[in-house]
């Protein structure tokens, strides 16, 4: 019997160092921080702007190219209002609407009217089902069928992203229910979800537990074990209709010794394995 070796797989690096969606420009560092952390280069690298759909559809047009040249890809945020170009991008080039992963402490499914704070990394999600404001929302519309977009690791939200998400068949699957119910039975639910063609796979960096990775934005007692995580998602990369994968809220400046940006990279390299 042969040995089976695992073959590393090689994802077309993107860089988004935008992070003008929240509060500070802390996600702005995160790229090179990675960087520094995973090794390698990058293929492209989208230069930074204010003006967030802007930033979004040049974005877009990266990873499009992304994947015309056989991805998969992996982007590095930046803020989490890079899904929208990410996420834009890849389904624009693949001409369908993709299932997607989406590993967050928060619902992010806000619209101005309901969000308190007014900050586009809030907002991606409702952008994703085309109804966030404006311009991001109708470069994003269409890009995620909702009955194939599954949130993990939310602990955090308001009322109106509930209701938002459960009008459109968003499943949600909370960090306490990771915990009740175990990962094999998460994990198997949401291959069930993704199933029937392309998906990809967002990570904001706050679903993690803070206590391991307190290098974010918007920190949430109670997240995901970083190792498990990382166990868990080993070779996700390689599975049926992966398109790619993105890196969001990571915020080098408030990590303790490069813990946060440790934590992610190991997490990263278990997708591509
Ligand atoms: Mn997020």
């Amino acid at each position: 019997m042969e040995a089976v070796v695992p073959i590393a797989l090689r994802p077309y690096r993107i860089e988004a160092p935008f992070a003008h969606g929240g509060r500070g420009t802390g996600p702005a560092a995160a790229p090179a921080c990675l960087r520094r952390h995973l090794g390698g280069t990058a293929r492209g690298r989208v230069a930074p702007e204010r003006d967030a759909a802007r930033f979004c559809r040049r974005l877009a047009r990266r990873v499009a190219a992304a994947v015309a040249a056989g991805g998969p890809f992996l982007v590095l945020g930046g803020d989490h209002t890079i899904a929208v170009g990410t996420w834009a991008g890849a389904a624009g080039a693949l001409g369908r609407p993709l299932g997607l992963l989406w590993i967050d402490a928060h619902l992010d499914a806000h619209d101005q009217a309901s969000s308190p704070s007014g900050a586009l990394h809030g907002m991606p999600v409702a952008c994703l089902l085309g109804e966030g404001p404006r311009p991001l929302a109708a470069l994003a519309r269409g890009a995620v069928d909702p009955r194939r977009l599954v949130l993990l690791g939310v602990r955090s939200y308001e009322p109106p992203e509930w209701a938002r998400l459960a009008r459109r068949g968003v499943r949600v699957i909370g960090a306490g229910a990771v915990r009740r119910r175990g990962w094999g039975a998460v994990m198997a639910e949401v291959r069930a979800r993704l199933r029937g063609g392309p998906w990809g796979l967002s990570l904001d960096v706050d679903a993690l537990d803070p206590r391991q990775a307190p290098g974010v934005t918007t920190p949430v007692p109670g997240g995901l074990d970083a190792v498990r995580l990382a166990r868990v998602l080993h070779g996700i990369g390689g599975e049926a209709g992966f398109v790619g994968m993105e890196v969001a809220e990571l915020d080098p400046g408030r990590d303790r010794g490069g813990m946060t940006a440790r934590a992610v990279a190991r997490i990263v390299r278990a997708v591509f394995s």
